[in-house]
């Protein structure tokens, strides 16, 4: 360690150096404890923030040697009375999957944003339309549009056999209305299926908690209520009623066996 008049050592304030190397490591643990929060999901017994909807700015730059891969994609409701502790409404599903592959120059919601027409339109309804437009209308930023043609049950599932990513569009935005609800749905934004090091994941299972999408009224699981006004933003209803702090879905990406490119 220099010293700073360069005649004693000991004329260097003993804190400031350990105060600033206790700041790089406390900076660096939170990263860390970010990055495996988003991609390990939520360690039994903890609660940490939902990231689901929290799209990191950056990718890291492609180490993996295949430029493109490919994943099995499966939805799993796990809806039950552990989710909902008053009762199960009548009908209880999920509505059909709707998403895209895309890139970090785009993200179609996020958690505290405001909804689009698209969001609003899934959430409240369960519709797909509007939200692929405005997937589609992102250009060269999206790879492709992911869409399901049914829903599924409260404890159903829905797979999509190949989702292909590749490193210019290396994201997975895929959502699903919980229904019947006012304007609540679960999903993700802007998941990369990158690593921190730059790898693809081999397998990835995130436990998916309830959002508001902040555009219409009401607190209980039923259909038509009033719309927002002015509209809100894109919150969390993880542990608030009529939701218990259990996962209401799982969704898992399981890389394909050779799959490279
Ligand atoms: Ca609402």
């Amino acid at each position: 360690m220099p010293a700073r008049d360069g005649t004693a050592a000991e004329a260097v304030p003993p804190f400031s150096p350990g105060i600033r190397w206790t700041g790089r490591i406390a900076a660096s643990a939170c990263a860390v404890l970010i990055a495996a929060t988003f991609v390990l999901g939520v360690a039994h017994g903890e609660t940490a923030p939902d990231m689901s909807l929290s799209p990191q700015a950056d990718d890291p730059a492609l180490t993996s040697a295949h430029d493109s891969v490919t994943y099995g994609v499966t939805f799993t409701g796990t809806w039950t009375t552990d989710v909902t502790p008053a009762g199960m409404p009548d009908g209880a599903h999920f509505s059909p999957l709707i998403g895209g592959v895309h890139n970090a120059a785009v993200t179609f919601l996020e958690a505290g944003g405001t909804a689009t027409p698209g969001v609003e339109s899934m959430a409240e309804r369960g519709r797909t339309a509007t939200l692929a437009k405005e997937i589609e209308a992102a250009g060269a930023n999206t790879l492709g549009v992911l869409r399901k043609e049914d829903g599924s049950g409260a404890t159903g599932s829905s797979t999509f056999d190949a989702v292909t990513v590749t490193a210019d569009h290396p994201r997975i935005t895929l959502l699903s209305m919980i229904a019947p609800s006012p304007d609540w749905f679960v999903g993700v934004s802007g998941l990369s299926l990158l690593d921190a090091s730059g790898a693809w994941v081999e397998t990835l299972t995130l436990e998916l908690f309830p959002w508001d999408a902040g555009t219409e009224e009401g607190d209980e699981l039923s259909f038509d209520n009033a719309a927002t006004s002015p509209q809100g933003t894109i919150t969390s209803l993880r542990g608030a009623a009529p939701f218990s702090d259990a996962p209401i879905a799982t969704l898992t990406f399981t890389r394909s066996a050779g799959s490279g490119g």
